[in-house]
């Protein structure tokens, strides 16, 4: 007899108007809870954008639903982090339904999260979406029989054309519960139902729940731990492995396949063909970007772009227009007079608008150079993130990162990176082992730098040369692959296989790059002008207070002696931990006015690139990876950052190139 997937579970627990996004990553999940709920969260073409839940509210006929929309997830049995924020979701708290969106081009993927949801026992509504791609490729989906198959509703959608949406809607006031059977062994039958039977109540099945465990699901171990006794938890142990002992394949191969064989049948009699009408230039397009020879014009392509737009356009152009001209030829010298004529304290004056002033200095930085170019990047970050190139380049770099006993995954993390390390760090949750989130971590604070850092240092960089860009370049790629190669050999733990969607090449959307860049500039704002505000309010104290003088002269034998670097960069050091990017736009401006050398400039870029964390980053290190951890990563950066530019200097003024 065949397993019976809607086993009513045992206990409904109170509310009941969550209504739950869950589908494999990368297929709409985000742009649809959007659209239900009116409330964005990140859109982006890559699978991994969401890596925590976010709630919104709908009101349908008087009822107020909860939606919540979730991390992508492979399987129900979760493999990292991100996967299992999914899984404890659908464990907390039974939702009123769960719309399983899921992608239209690829049906056997798709039901192989509704067969699981099915055997959980929740009330479910199919979302077919990207119709419009799958039509493309000459699939369309004959969605009247799925749904009298699984005998719930299923809605094709074209999410960016909001079609569908409206059904929807509609069909979350009726949700059911998909009836399926699948098709496992009898042995695997009967320890599902004997482990089933010492499980506690809980959201989902007790079947589901005891198939979970007999494919080894470890992160179980923690709910199972908070719901029942010890001696419990070893019966249940003991049947799993006398259930494998049958056995000569591993039990979770065994369920699996059984799965993938409804799957299968199934999507046989789902999908009907048609003539394929897709655009030759995409499919050029995907296929050039991920070719191992023919993909480096397009990466040297994808880099020029970003140089063009964030370091000639952002930090050049712009920033002289607003430095030069906005704030240096009127805001400035008005603000000065203003505060000249009403301000009465001399040393008041020289806060708000002296060598240190929180006028003249934090705003010039933040708002006159660290901003356009801020903006520029993150307009040119959401094109590359919406056009699906970003995975393509983690395929890319896949055989480099595997030299440092990294796989290909960890690039997108680090791409992020380049947008904010902060979020960056949080991502890492797509990874699978603590060793690469490990990993992962300690090079994003090293040597990958932020977005307003490095669009600082590309403006900087365009004014001395190009053997300058290619020397930095070639400093802080080879620094990472030194450090990731040693790292890897101390952290212990395997080198993971690497496994990774790819999305197919995509139209930005316009709409979607203004949100999102608005989005970031206005966080930009909120999180960074204080900061600033803050740090020159610091300088200027230290300043007062005769201290800075005392500091430099303390971190003289290093930066001065050692490094090379003029005594006042200590400053930005100091500051260049509350905010990356402070420190590169106090170089910026110190370079611009002729305070550095060609030598001194680029040993400062290296110096700041390699150089700790910032300060909110330094915190989601704690949070995400412990205070030890946090700590080490800081105490080792510190010095070493240091360490290279001090020995950059040197070969750079015994060389005697000429930048
Ligand atoms: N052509 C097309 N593109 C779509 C459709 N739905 C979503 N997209 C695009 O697919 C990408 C992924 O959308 P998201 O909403 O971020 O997907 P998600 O499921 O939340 O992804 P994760 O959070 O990574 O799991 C974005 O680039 C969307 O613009 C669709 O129906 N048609
Ligand atoms: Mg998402």
């Amino acid at each position: 007899m065949a397993l019976k997937c809607h086993d009513t579970p045992k206990n409904l627990p109170s509310s009941l108007d969550r209504v739950v996004l869950v589908g494999n990553p990368n297929v709409g999940k985000s742009i649809i809870f959007g659209l239900l709920t009116g409330k964005y969260v990140t859109v982006s073409n890559y699978p991994g954008t969401t890596v925590e839940v976010s709630h919104g509210n709908i009101t349908l006929h008087g009822r107020k639903f909860d939606v919540i929309d979730t991390p992508g997830v492979n399987n129900l049995i979760p493999m990292s982090e991100d996967e299992k924020v999914t899984r404890d979701i659908l464990l907390d708290e039974r939702p009123a339904s769960v719309i399983h969106v899921g992608d239209s081009k690829n049906l056997r993927r798709t039901l192989l999260i509704t067969i699981q949801l099915a055997e959980m026992g929740l009330p479910v509504i199919l979302a077919l979406n990207m119709e419009d791609e799958a039509r493309d490729r000459g699939i369309i989906l004959d969605k009247d029989a799925l749904a009298k198959q699984l005998n719930i509703k299923v809605i094709g959608t074209v999410a960016p054309r909001r079609k569908g949406i409206r059904d929807l809607k509609d069909a979350l006031l009726n949700p059911a519960e998909p009836s399926l059977s699948i098709d496992y062994p009898e042995r695997v039958k009967q320890y599902i139902d004997k482990i089933a039977g010492l499980l506690p109540d809980a959201p989902i099945s007790g079947q589901s729940l005891a198939a979970m465990i007999l494919s080894g699901d470890e992160s179980l171990r923690e709910w199972l731990n908070k719901h029942i006794p010890d001696t419990e938890i070893e019966k249940i142990e003991a049947l799993r492995d006398e259930c494998q002992s049958g056995f000569n394949r591993p039990v979770s191969t065994i369920i699996n396949e059984a799965r993938l064989k409804k799957a299968e049948k199934i999507t046989g009699g789902t999908i009907k063909r048609i003539e394929r009408r897709r655009s030759r230039l995409t499919n050029f397009i995907e296929k050039t970007s991920m070719h191992p020879v023919y993909g480096l014009p397009v990466l040297i392509g994808a880099l020029f772009f970003f140089y063009e737009f964030v370091g000639v356009f952002g930090a050049g152009t712009l920033v002289d227009f607003f430095e030069g001209v906005i704030f240096g030829k009127y805001l400035n010298p008005m603000f000065t007079s203003v505060v000249n004529l009403v301000v009465p304290f001399e040393l008041l004056r020289e806060m708000l608008v002296g060598e240190y002033g929180l006028i003249t200095v934090a705003l010039t930085y933040s708002i006159a150079i660290i901003l356009p170019i801020t903006a520029t990047f993150f307009i040119a970050f959401s094109i590359l993130e919406d056009s699906g190139y970003l995975p393509r380049l983690a395929i890319m770099s896949n055989r480099i990162f595997n030299l440092i006993g990294l796989n290909g995954k960890a690039i997108l993390p680090m791409v992020l990176g380049l947008g904010c390390g902060t979020m960056a760090v949080l991502t890492s949750r797509i990874l699978e082992t603590r060793r690469d989130r490990l990993l992962t971590t300690l090079l994003l604070a090293l040597a990958v730098p932020c977005s307003a850092q490095l669009g600082v240092i590309l403006g900087m960089l365009g004014a001395l040369s190009w053997k300058a860009t290619v020397i930095w370049i070639g400093t802080i790629i080879g620094i990472m692959l030194f450090v990731g190669y040693l790292a890897a050999k101390v952290i212990p733990g395997d080198k993971t296989e690497f496994f990774l969607e790819i999305p197919p090449v995509r139209r930005p959307n316009l709409m979607n790059i203004l949100v999102k860049t608005v989005g970031r500039i206005e966080w930009y704002l909120k999180e960074a002008v204080p900061l600033f505000i803050l740090g020159t309010f610091i300088l200027f104290l230290l300043h007062k207070l005769n201290l800075l003088k005392l500091l430099e002269k303390i971190a003289s034998p290093v930066v001065v002696d050692f490094v090379g670097l003029p005594a006042k960069t200590t400053g930005y050091f100091i500051l260049g931990f509350l905010r990356r990017d402070y420190g590169a736009a106090g170089l910026f401006d110190m370079a611009q006015h002729g305070g550095l050398t060609a030598v001194q400039s680029l040993v400062s870029l290296v110096t700041i690139t390699l150089f700790v964390p910032c300060l909110a980053n330094f915190f989601m290190i704690i949070k995400e990876r412990g205070i030890k951890t946090a700590v080490a990563i800081t105490a080792f950066i510190f010095p070493f950052a240091f360490l290279v530019g001090g020995l950059l200097n040197y070969v750079l003024l015994r060389s005697g190139i000429q930048l």
